[in-house]
């Protein structure tokens, strides 16, 4: 029996999950394994869930986390292709909970699926956001094709040069993303220090992080959500794209009409 059986609100975060994951493929964003999905979805646990027997011996994770300590997860599995996922979740993500003891974690359901190998990155993020208070339980790791183009010359990854062209190519851009788009220089995949770069945008305020030369990471409520932001942002960049492909340099929206967006939308900046 699947653990979908057991929570109607869990089997609505993996739907989303699922759903999402189908959108990154038909985007042309989820090449092979590309991209990375977990959730936080310890709200969504009953006692039945909670009653099931691990489908695995505690795993280490490879540092201590101690806000994620007995949160649940649900996570995309190694290797596993998005395209996959959108067809078969259950297996080809499991379902995760980390040990009071914040540095080991079980496969609960609903097969031993070994959760992504950016697990650690991901889980110190959600620690962090944690820690905050935030009431952000989504992360998504995904390879947006014109986003990345951008980041392959020196002219935009400066801060907030990028975020100024995207926002100024439709409305929507900045009023969905009003955070704009963080830059982490391009750095190993999977690494530490990915990951701490990746934090330390996201404390700087930001929602989306470009890694540069690489794909995008994005935080939300919910990971449609986090979806949503990627997806208006790569779309202002398609813009772009297009608009230079026809052989001009977009004018972008006028300063006037990006605060006016501001003063409709109550947004900070
Ligand atoms: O896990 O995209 O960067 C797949 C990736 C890592
Ligand atoms: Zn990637």
């Amino acid at each position: 029996m699947s653990v979908l059986n057991l929570s109607d609100k869990l089997r609505r975060e993996v739907d989303a999950v699922a759903e999402t994951a189908g959108y990154l493929w038909q985007k042309g964003w989820a090449e092979r394994n590309g991209g990375n999905i977990t959730v936080n979805v310890t709200d969504a646990i009953t006692p039945e869930i909670e009653a099931i027997t691990p489908l695995s011996e505690p795993i280490p994770i490879g540092m201590t986390l101690p806000h994620v300590a007995g949160k649940w997860f649900f996570c995309k599995g190694t290797n596993r292709r998005m395209r996959d996922l959108a067809r078969d979740p259950m297996a080809n993500a499991s379902l995760i909970r980390v040990l009071p003891d914040g540095a080991h974690y079980q496969i609960i359901a609903d097969q031993p699926v070994k959760p992504t190998s950016e697990l650690p990155s991901h889980l110190s993020v959600h620690n962090y956001l944690l820690a905050k208070g935030s009431p952000y339980r989504a992360s998504l790791h995904t390879h947006p094709i014109q986003l990345v183009a951008m980041s392959h010359t020196r002219e935009f990854p400066k801060k907030d040069v990028l975020t100024h062209i995207l926002w100024s190519m439709i409305p929507e851009t900045k009023a969905f993303c009003p955070r704009g788009l963080g830059i982490v220089p391009y750095m190993m995949p999977s690494s530490v220090e990915l990951a701490e770069a990746t934090i330390r945008a996201i404390d700087d305020d930001y929602d989306v992080v470009m890694w540069e030369k690489h794909g995008v990471f994005a935080v939300a409520t919910d990971v449609m959500e986090a979806f949503d932001m990627v997806d208006t942002l790569n779309k202002s960049a398609t813009i772009y794209r297009d608009a230079r492909a026809m052989g001009f340099v977009p004018d972008g929206m006028s300063d006037a009409q990006m605060r006016e967006i501001s003063l409709a939308f109550h947004l900070p900046k």
